[in-house]
């Protein structure tokens, strides 16, 4: 009977002792960074496998791995090197829809590693789509040879859809172009106040400097930071690309290309994104800037610290910036959005009065002298 109650209780410290290891596993997580989600027929996308150790004690000594999409979509194009020296010029055999990867050091390497890059091109049609499936046959710990599936979770990478085209044509109404809303997943926003103040339309003068705020509608947060690229005409204004800012640093430098802005806001740890407000860059309209201009953002991309998912779009949104002499006149002498009592109060203080005393933005009627039938 004692012997039975010893065995019990034995049996009973094993049990409590394995739950407890297994509960309290580390995980390694591994995924697929997809550089575009949404990209076009013939495009280039990349895709970066990561593999993350930051919670364990152990490095990495050996891997094999497998990715596979639908090669309708995806054609495979090259594998690179990922930034990890210790795992350079790993083994690969690709076939159709998959690649076969793996790779051992001898030193190993933890932390966050990227093991491979894999460069597609897209030869699908628009609104095609696929996934990329990602899978490990081998993880072993460096030195000790412990296998470290067990702890591994797989993200799901994003699916990759063929987008139907670029950026679609400027929006007019009668009285000349209106910012389009685009596919909401992101706006620009004229406001610096930060988050989404909804300002996308301004009048400025020639030389003007003004600032677009990179606003992500997908409540992703923490986010490891951004990448966007915008379209603007060379003729009427341009970007500096030394006021680039946001929740992260640059990564890189910004390319200029062709009337388009690229730039990469990237961190390491996630940072929490507050009011949608991921990053900035100024703008200046040129010397001589007449009449109006749309700056379209056209690609955007937003890396979740969560699941290291890469979540890429096409937003298409815009702004639109009029040459002060384009502007229609307008009775928001004080400028804050809305026409009030303020600006009644305003405009009864100059009226009558010759407007080169106070500026002829308060002279509605464009007339040289202010009257009272102005104000609507
Ligand atoms: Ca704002």
């Amino acid at each position: 009977m004692l012997a039975h109650r010893l065995i019990l209780g034995l049996l009973a410290v094993v049990v409590v002792s394995t739950l407890t290891a297994d509960t309290f596993a580390q995980t390694i997580t591994a995924g697929a960074d997809v550089s575009n989600g949404q990209p076009q027929p013939g495009d280039q996308v990349d895709v970066d496998v990561l593999v993350d150790l930051s919670d364990v004690s152990d490095k990495l000594g050996a891997y094999a791995a497998k990715l596979v999409w639908d090669a309708n979509v995806l054609r495979f194009m090259e594998a690179e090197d990922g930034e990890t020296s210790a795992f350079a010029g790993p083994q690969t055999n690709a076939s159709t829809g998959q690649l076969l990867f793996s790779n051992f050091s001898t030193v190993g390497d933890g932390g966050l590693l990227s093991l491979i890059k894999v460069k597609f091109e897209v030869i699908g049609k628009a609104g095609e789509h696929t996934a990329l499936t990602l899978s490990f046959t081998a993880l072993d710990a460096s030195g000790t040879f412990k296998n470290l599936l067990p702890q591994l979770q797989v993200r799901p990478a994003p699916a990759v859809t063929v987008a139907t085209s670029g950026p679609v044509p400027p929006v007019e109404n009668g009285d000349g172009l209106i910012p389009r809303p685009g596919d909401a997943t992101w706006s620009m926003d004229l406001n610096t106040a930060a988050g989404d103040q909804q300002v996308r339309e301004k009048n400025l003068a020639a030389g003007q400097k003004f600032i677009i705020e990179l606003i992500n509608n997908q409540s992703i947060s923490p986010a490891l930071g951004g990448s966007f690229t915008l379209s603007y005409d060379t003729t009427k204004v341009e970007p500096d690309i030394s006021t680039i800012s946001g929740i992260a640093a640059q990564l890189g430098a910004a390319t200029l290309s062709d009337g388009t802005v690229s730039f990469t806001l990237a961190s390491l740890s996630g940072v929490a994104v507050d009011k949608g407000y991921v990053g900035q860059i100024e703008f200046k309209t040129l010397d001589g800037f007449q009449g109006e201009t749309e700056i379209v953002l056209t690609k955007a991309e937003i890396g979740d610290a969560s699941t290291f998912g890469n979540v890429a779009t096409t937003p298409n949104s815009s702004v639109v910036i009029r040459s002060d002499s384009a502007s229609r006149p307008t009775p928001d002498f004080d400028g804050d959005g809305s026409v009030g009592f303020r600006d009644f109060i305003l405009f009864a203080q100059f009226y009558g009065k010759d407007p080169s005393t106070f500026g002829v933005e308060r002279d509605l009627s464009d007339h040289s002298i202010f009257e009272g039938k102005t104000f609507p």
